[in-house]
């Protein structure tokens, strides 16, 4: 799907591609980064959170920006019906093509929620949204990791926690970016705002962090919303810097005739010492593995007269063969390699040890074998 669509694509597409990389699916490389702000609201349960989101989204609206929602429910929480009652509270928004709202319990959510919501979070700020906010209940290590991707962590607290403040001390100063006392039409504000001051007088601030600001939120009526919401549109936007894509040379290919006479030279030689024998059925090859330094040499030896390497050996003569890289995401990089016109000479399969690995056509890259590896 190309950048544009997705820019301008239905929400139903949009949906479609969200349950895809809920599924693992990669997040399409052809979408571009997007200048939107990853927003990170988390805090204990019932602190107001989800209603405190919906104020937000009014005042968003009011100013004609596009918000996404990933309402994260982590735990264990055994019924599920926050999530559910969130999407409700919500709904009042749900005719609105500016707003996108998408929950997710951890089950459907394979490899890792934190992992997930990123994904979605890049997904939603790649499709154009300007604000995109993490939802997610609770202050331990899954919310730290969740709200890790966000530019920006509002950690919302409620007036009268007394040593709730306390127990939840550790979490918070990790990851509060701002507070946000909401329930502020309650008694007790000052007295919480005292304590969240005694904490940040305590605590050593983040590298080039500011000091942390403290917001008093009546989420139910949007009292302090504003304020709030300006401070985070004021907000730097965390350096993004693109992933590594290529993180080295995974092994050298060779082909050889005779494993056992090459390793006259590689073991007996160089001093080189074997870590795997094994023949690859499907590539009709017999293979010796040689760890060396970060990377390993991978000795080929036809299994078989119709075997790639043996049409290899009869044309070119034994020597280097391949060379691997190991890549960070095969399948997207797959996907943006072959977008470009690089040809693949067989989509990416998996490989005996449960790696993933595809080979580059040879005319595409300059005469030399390229194959990716992803672990
Ligand atoms: N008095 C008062 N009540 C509030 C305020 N904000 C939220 N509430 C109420 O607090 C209750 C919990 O609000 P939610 O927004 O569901 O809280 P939450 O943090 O999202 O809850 P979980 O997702 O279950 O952790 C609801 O009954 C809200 O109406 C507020 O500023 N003042
Ligand atoms: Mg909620």
């Amino acid at each position: 799907m190309s950048a544009a669509s997705s820019r301008n694509g239905s929400p139903r597409e949009l949906a479609r591609l969200a349950t895809a990389v809920e599924n693992g699916a990669p997040v399409p490389a052809s979408l571009p980064q997007g200048e939107g702000l990853i927003v990170g609201i988390t805090g204990p349960p019932g602190a107001g959170k989800s209603t405190l989101v919906g104020a937000l989204i009014d005042e968003l609206r009011r100013r004609e920006k596009r918000v996404a929602i990933i309402a994260v429910d982590p735990s264990s929480r055994s019924t599920g019906g926050a999530v559910l009652g969130d999407r409700i509270r919500m709904q009042r928004h749900h005719a609105d093509p500016g707003v996108f709202i998408r929950s997710m319990a951890t089950r459907g959510a394979t490899g890792g929620l934190a992992k997930t919501s990123a994904a979605l979070a890049r997904l939603f700020r790649g499709a154009g949204f300007d604000f995109v906010i993490l939802e997610t209940v609770g202050v331990g290590q899954d919310e730290i990791d969740v709200t890790a991707t966000a530019d920006v962590t509002v950690v919302v607290l409620v007036p009268g926690m007394g040593d709730d403040v306390q127990a939840i001390k550790a979490g918070i100063m990790e990851i509060a970016d701002v507070f946000a006392i909401n329930k502020a039409d309650r008694p007790g504000v000052d007295q919480t705002q005292r304590e969240i001051e005694g904490m940040l007088s305590l605590s050593h601030p983040k590298p080039g962090q500011t000091a942390v600001p403290i917001f008093r939120t009546i989420a139910t009526d949007g009292t302090g919303v504003p304020e709030l919401l300006e401070y985070l549109l004021s907000c730097p936007r965390l350096a993004r810097k693109a992933p590594a894509a290529v993180l080295g040379i995974d092994h050298l290919g060779l082909a050889v005739r005779s494993i056992e006479h090459s390793l006259a030279f590689y073991r007996d030689q160089l001093g080189l010492e074997t870590t795997l024998r094994e023949t690859v059925a499907q590539e009709k090859v017999h293979v010796a593995m040689l760890p060396l330094g970060d990377t390993r040499l991978e000795l080929l030896e036809p299994a078989d007269p119709t075997s790639t390497i043996a049409r290899f050996l009869e044309k070119r003569g034994p020597g280097l063969h391949h060379v691997a890289l190991r890549v960070a995401d095969l399948a997207s990089m797959a996907n943006t390699l072959e977008a470009s016109g690089i040809r693949l000479l067989a989509q990416p399969q998996k490989g005996a040890g449960g790696h993933l690995y595809v080979f580059l056509h040879p005319g595409d890259t300059g005469g030399v074998l390229w194959e990716l590896i992803q672990d």
